[in-house]
This record gives C-alpha cells, structure tokens and sequence, in this order.
C-alpha cells in the first residue's frame, strides 16, 4: 500500500491559502491567537472569524486534478490517504476513507462531552453543545498543543506500507514532519511532491504545482 501525506499546497490552487508561503495565513495572523486553545479562551471571536472565514473559502473552493488523481489512486491501488488539511477537498474529490489528522472544518466538535456534528455555516461563540448544552464549543480542527487524530492507525499503516509520499507539505509540523523519518525506518522509498523541496529527507522528489506533479505521478 502507498501511505500519502498531504498538506495545503495540494489545495493551493483550488484558492485556499497555504500556511507558510510568502502570503501565507501564518504571515498575515498570529497563530498564538487563531491556532492555540489558549488563543481561543483568550479571545473566541477573533478564532471564530478565522474559521468561520477559511469555512466559507473551502465550501466555495473546488477540488483540483491533484485531489482527483489522490482519490484515484485511493480507489485503485488502495493507497492510504491522511491529509493535514482541514478543507475536505478531498473528500469531495470522491476520496473514501481519508484520515484527517488535524480535524476538518466541516464539523464542530464539544470540549466537554465530545460529541461531534456538522458546522453552521457561522460558528458564534455562544453556541451551546446540541448533546451535553455546555457552552464549550469549538471547531473540529487540532491546534497547536493538541494531540493530533489517528496517530496509532498512521503508525501501523506506515509499517505495512511499500512506499512514502509527500505532497505539498513544508514538513515543519509535527508528528506529520516526522513521517519521512519513520518511513526511512521502516526501509520503504519515499518520495516528495511539492513546488520546491522542503529541506525533508526524501529519496526523490518531483517539483512544480501540484495539479502538475500529481496527476503525472499517480497515471
Ligand atoms: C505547493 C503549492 C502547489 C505551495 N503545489 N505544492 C519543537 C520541535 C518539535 C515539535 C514541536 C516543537 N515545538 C512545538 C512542537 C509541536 C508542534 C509543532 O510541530 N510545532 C512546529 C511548528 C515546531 N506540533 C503540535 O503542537 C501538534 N501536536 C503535537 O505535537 O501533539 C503532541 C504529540 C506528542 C507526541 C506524539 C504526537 C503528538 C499539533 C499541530 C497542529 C497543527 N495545526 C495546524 C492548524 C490546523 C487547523 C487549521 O488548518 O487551521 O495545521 S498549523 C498548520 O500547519 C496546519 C497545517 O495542517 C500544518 C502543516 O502545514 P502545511 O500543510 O505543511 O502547509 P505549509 O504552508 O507549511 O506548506 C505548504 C507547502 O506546499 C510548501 O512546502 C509549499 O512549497 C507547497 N506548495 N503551493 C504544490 N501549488
């Protein structure tokens, strides 16, 4: 089975904004205060406005021929997909089983009781849990601190896995960054496809877009 990574440059050209790029949302906020549970005691409807900013940009966005090609070869040659990204653009792409290990925007989740559900359109910090009532809701998304989802599915799938991919990934944020590494450990190729390299160690890498790269790739 191929495991693939992928990151926000997959959904850079459906229009949504990468991290850490020249641009990037990283250097137009603060992400102490848009990406931290500290961040969001601090001040909820600063976070809010972010999300519910970037749930509109992703509920308008489409997926590209990247997120297509990745849904192919899910359905094809079986290959196991977690994403970083929080757009569900490759949901969308028809993708079946992707592993979301830092939350989606479509979803809510409850701090105290954990329950889940879909996310209005606007998140309101005066919300309360439609499960438990408590007024402790938040986006579905992991922040900085927080653990992130599937961690154990990812390591048994990375040990069964024949080969590594990375795709539009800067590899700056862990656990995600330190796959390649586990990849190497476990003796498997690994391969990264990404607009330039990422400085990670990957036995190959093919560089330019990602609607490019990918589609060539996976056919
Ligand atoms: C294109 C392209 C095109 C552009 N085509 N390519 C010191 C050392 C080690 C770790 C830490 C440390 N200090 C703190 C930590 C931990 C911290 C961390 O890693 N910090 C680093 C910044 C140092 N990590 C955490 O806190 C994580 N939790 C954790 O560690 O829990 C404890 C734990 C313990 C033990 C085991 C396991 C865990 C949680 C991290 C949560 C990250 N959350 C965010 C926000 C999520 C919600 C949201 O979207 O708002 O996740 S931050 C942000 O970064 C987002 C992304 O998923 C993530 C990664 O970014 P990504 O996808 O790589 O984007 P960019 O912008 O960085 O890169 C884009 C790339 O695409 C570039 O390379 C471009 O070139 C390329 N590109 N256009 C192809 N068209």
């Amino acid at each position: 089975m191929i495991f693939v990574l992928s990151g926000a440059g997959l959904s850079a050209e459906s229009g949504l904004g990468t991290f850490r790029d020249e641009g990037g949302l990283w250097t137009q906020y603060d992400l102490s205060e848009v990406a931290t549970p500290e961040g969001y005691a601090k001040n909820p409807t600063k976070l809010l406005d972010f999300y519910n900013a970037r749930r509109a940009n992703a509920a308008h966005a489409k997926p590209n021929v990247a997120h297509q090609a990745l849904a192919r070869l899910e359905a094809e040659a079986g290959a196991f997909l977690v994403t970083q990204n929080v757009d569900v653009l490759l949901d969308r792409a028809g993708a079946k089983s992707v592993l979301h290990m830092h939350g989606r925007l479509d979803r809510v989740l409850c701090n105290k009781c954990g329950a889940r559900w879909d996310a209005p359109e606007v998140m309101d910090p005066f919300d309360h849990c439609g499960q438990c009532g408590a007024q402790a809701v938040r986006p579905d998304v992991v922040w900085f601190g927080e653990m992130p989802h599937g961690l154990d599915e990812i390591e048994d799938a990375l040990s069964s896995a024949e080969m590594f991919v990375a795709v539009g990934t800067s590899g700056t944020v862990y656990p995600a960054a330190g796959f390649v590494e586990a990849a190497h450990a476990n003796g498997i190729p690994t391969l990264e496809l990404n607009l330039e390299p990422s400085g990670g160690r990957f036995d190959d890498g093919r560089y330019g877009p990602a609607t490019e790269t990918v589609p060539a790739w996976v056919d």
